[in-house]
């Protein structure tokens, strides 16, 4: 019997998914390595001013739109910004922010959780990264003028975020997640529709050289999963 390349499902059509799998001895050797690869990843704070082409950011983008959504409604919009004049303007910005966070609104037990990671309310890296990204999630569409919600938007744009991170480190990039707070100033500043709001500010490029990241270490299996069998 011939297989079909696409059917019919209850009125919609489907089409025949060529899926890859392993055998286990390759799945073991292939989910260790992706597991080592992304363990070298790290969060950087200062980035030399390098330029990186525009075709990076796009592919990358594309791969962070490949992350599943509510629905498949995609409810995002990543911005990326190279214009220096509107980094500056978004880094003025969110440096008010911070500095009223780390000098009154942060708890003391935040800012001592903070301590050894380093952060402040100094965001040079968002003027000498050559790329941000500034990550909206779209809480509604609008259709012939009605707003229509999406689904589980957070859990969507999370997801598109993460995914958008291990592109950034894919292609020998690294990047920071940045939440300044609040972050209406880049609806304003970006000029973004009101069905957006502002979910994460990633700068992106090459780190500056040499350069230095806390030493800190990630939680063992133990510590992260329960395994019931
Ligand atoms: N939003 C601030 C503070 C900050 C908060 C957490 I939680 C961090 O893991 C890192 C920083 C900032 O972006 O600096």
């Amino acid at each position: 019997m011939s297989i079909k390349k696409s059917i019919d499902i209850n009125g919609f059509k489907h089409t025949l998914h060529e899926h890859e799998s392993f055998s286990e001895s390759e799945m073991i050797v292939k989910s260790k390595a992706y597991f080592k690869w992304l363990d070298t990843r790290r969060s950087v704070r200062e980035y030399a001013k390098t330029p990186v082409p525009k075709e990076v950011i796009e592919n990358i983008i594309k791969a962070a739109s490949t992350a599943p959504s509510g629905a498949h409604k995609q409810p995002w919009t990543f911005c990326a910004i190279s214009n220096a004049d509107l980094k500056s303007k978004i880094r003025e910005a969110a440096e008010i922010e911070e500095r009223a966070s780390y000098d009154s609104r942060m708890s003391e037990r935040w800012l001592k959780d903070l301590a050894p990671l380093g952060t402040n309310d100094v965001k040079k890296f968002i003027e000498d990264a050559p790329w941000i990204i500034v990550v909206f999630k779209r809480a509604y569409e609008i259709e012939d003028g009605e707003n229509i919600n999406n689904y589980y938007v957070n859990e969507s744009v999370g997801i598109a975020s993460g995914m958008l991170i291990s592109a950034i480190h894919n292609a020998g990039l690294v990047t920071l997640t940045h939440t300044p707070s609040p972050m209406k100033f880049l609806t304003k500043v970006l000029d973004r529709p009101s069905n957006e709001r502002p979910f994460l500010l990633l700068p992106i490029g090459y780190p500056k050289e040499p350069i230095y990241v806390p030493n800190i270490e990630r939680k063992g299996l133990e510590d992260i999963s329960e395994f019931y069998e």
